[in-house]
């Protein structure tokens, strides 16, 4: 017998996906109107669906004992707690939005592991969104069923994140990186394609878990915004990277003027690197990696020691370049390096880490894969 079967003693209607991701670059721009360029992981969250009558959502999960049940017509922000508060923050949105979806049995299954920076949360509010559309046959635009994501992660679960995961876990197609512009609203699929090149891109998570609801993100989000308004422009987006120095004069705060130096030198490493990518120059790409970590860690102040060591390590053990990725404060990193050289860098990295006393990193398989898809 099926585990849905198990669990719910009906048949499945079917079976929907969304992945999680790693942003290449443009870190801590997308809520800054800027750029970003992220791949979607092979890892993803996995639902499986079948429609209730009762206007009831029931949830299960591989890693849960308990079934969470929450009825439609009583959804409000806050009204369903810990981990299921994402499935009924999809359902919650979409009702909202007058999609006409109604009941279901959803069991959830992953192999993204959480609190590893990976976009888990994105992953399981898109996967969400998929299977109760889906459940009613209700087409949606993929980007769409990404804002509708992020409101509810904005909204119902409360953390004030970007749009970038949940338009990675959606709108990533195999073999490339999605060049997102979030003022234009705009993508483009950048083919990427490290081993064609003898390159690999590893992804190390360095297993000192984050939360974006803990207040330091917050925290950076609200300091963009400020000095936005202090310098009279909608989103720093709207500072062109030649302005940078005369605008860093404007501002009084010195913290401010390093955050805001880091975002507008990020954005214009976006620019750099997709360009340098168009020139099939992937190698050249690394240095890029490595400046956006450091403006991460001096300027926007998100590493931990994990991430410093990692992308040092890796760096010394010859990687072409190396940064943290995600929101920040624990996470993965990425490193770019020869194919060669994989295992090099990632014993390296294994014996750094037990010398400096952290607990074990793992990899991950950084393949750039699809977005969000009905299974079955
Ligand atoms: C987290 C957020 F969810 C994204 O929106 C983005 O801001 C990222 O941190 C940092 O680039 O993943």
């Amino acid at each position: 017998m099926s585990r849905f079967v198990e669990v719910f003693g009906v048949e499945a209607d079917g079976v929907w996906r969304a992945p999680g991701r790693v942003n290449l670059i443009g870190e801590h721009t997308d809520y800054n109107d800027g750029l970003v360029l992220p791949i979607a992981l092979p890892n993803q969250i996995t639902i499986t669906a079948s429609a209730r009558t009762d206007g009831v959502i029931a949830v299960a999960s591989s890693g849960q004992q308990d079934v969470v049940e929450f009825s439609l017509d009583s959804l409000a922000p806050d009204s369903v707690k810990d981990w299921a508060a994402y499935p009924a923050g999809a359902a919650w949105v979409l009702l909202q939005d007058k999609y006409e979806i109604g009941g279901a049995n959803l069991l959830v299954e992953s192999d993204l592991p959480t609190g590893a920076g990976l976009s888990s949360s994105a992953a399981l509010l898109c996967a969400t969104a998929v299977a109760l559309l889906g459940l009613h046959s209700i087409e949606v635009d993929p980007a769409e069923v990404a804002r509708l994501a992020q409101r509810a992660e904005n909204q119902y679960v409360g953390a004030p994140v970007g749009l970038m995961d949940q338009m990675a876990s959606m709108c990533c197609t195999a073999g490339h990186a999605l060049y997102f512009d979030i003022r234009a609203m705009s993508t483009a699929q950048i083919p990427f394609d490290p081993p064609a090149d003898g390159l690999a891109l590893l992804v190390v998570d360095v297993k000192a878990p984050h939360r974006h609801v803990d207040g330091e993100y917050a925290a950076r989000r609200k300091s963009c915004e400020q000095a936005a308004a202090e310098l009279g422009v909608p989103a720093l987006r709207s500072i062109a990277f030649e302005d940078l120095d005369d605008t860093l004069a404007r501002l009084t705060d010195e913290v401010t003027r390093r955050r805001v130096r880091h975002v507008v030198t990020e954005i214009r490493r976006v620019e750099d690197a997709v360009a340098l990518m168009h020139a099939g120059r992937l190698r050249d790409v690394g240095p890029l990696f490595t400046a956006s970590h450091a403006s991460l860690r001096d300027d926007f102040e998100i590493t931990v020691p994990e991430l410093d060591v990692a992308v040092d390590t890796a760096l010394a053990a010859g990687a072409l370049g190396a940064r943290m990725t995600g929101g920040g404060f624990g996470g993965c990193i990425i490193a770019l390096v020869e194919a060669s050289a994989t295992k090099t860098v990632l014993d390296a990295i294994d014996k750094a880490f037990e010398e400096n006393g952290f607990s074990a990193p793992s990899s991950l398989d950084a393949t750039p894969s699809a977005g969000a898809s009905r299974i079955s």
